[in-house]
């Protein structure tokens, strides 16, 4: 991906999902917003972005990270976000027995003793394979892949969620359904 493409990404993760106010625009509860008034706003505010340019950013992102409403008008991104005025009401899902939690060695004490936090997002993210979780802890130092047990975390209860992405969601994970990877396979 080049240089143009990866940098107006970036932006557009930190609008759509941090902090739409800092070019004033609005996202819905659904995290919806207007792309000829983000193209404006994103110009005001010294960011040029254009049509074309949010199309390729949208149909090349390697995690898939934004869609476009089918009306063509409108633009979002799946998950991951930590702004109040969004809110997407994600279905409720059946998770398969265990998903994966990719963290840094040193969030590890914590993490054991007092489970997993959504921490500034609105929720835990969690994937379906060992590698993605591998590639999501490294962003934070080296890396390590936590077991969640989800087949018994749902059946107390606790509710799954899948963003369009495939990207799993919980608001939380207790210490007892986690597990280090290694020390379980
Ligand atoms: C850790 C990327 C201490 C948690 C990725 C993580 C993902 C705790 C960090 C998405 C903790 C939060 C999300 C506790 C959790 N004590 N540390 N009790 N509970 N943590 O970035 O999951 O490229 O907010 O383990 O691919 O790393 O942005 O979450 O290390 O899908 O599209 O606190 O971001 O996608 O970090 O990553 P993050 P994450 P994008």
């Amino acid at each position: 991906m080049n240089r143009k493409i990866t940098d107006a990404s970036k932006f557009l993760s930190y609008v759509l999902r941090h902090q739409p106010d800092a070019i004033g625009i609005m996202l819905d509860l659904e995290g919806w917003t207007d792309i000829a008034a983000l193209i404006n706003c994103a110009a005001n505010a010294g960011k040029q972005l254009d049509p074309n340019l949010i199309q390729i950013i949208v149909a090349t992102s390697d995690k898939k990270r934004f869609a476009i409403s089918e009306d063509g008008l409108r633009i979002r991104a799946v998950q991951g976000h930590s702004s109040d005025s969004v809110s997407i009401n994600y279905d409720e899902k059946v998770p398969p027995k265990v998903l994966f939690h990719g963290t840094a060695i040193q969030f590890l004490n914590s993490i054991l003793k007092v489970g997993l936090l959504s921490g500034a997002r609105q929720y835990v993210h969690m994937s379906q394979n060992i590698q993605t979780a591998t590639d999501v802890g490294q962003r934070h130092g080296a890396s390590v892949v936590l077991t969640i047990a989800a087949d018994a975390m749902y059946h107390q209860g606790f509710k799954f969620h899948q963003a369009d992405n495939g990207v799993w969601l919980i608001n939380q994970v207790p210490p007892q359904f986690l597990a280090l990877t290694s020390s379980i396979k």
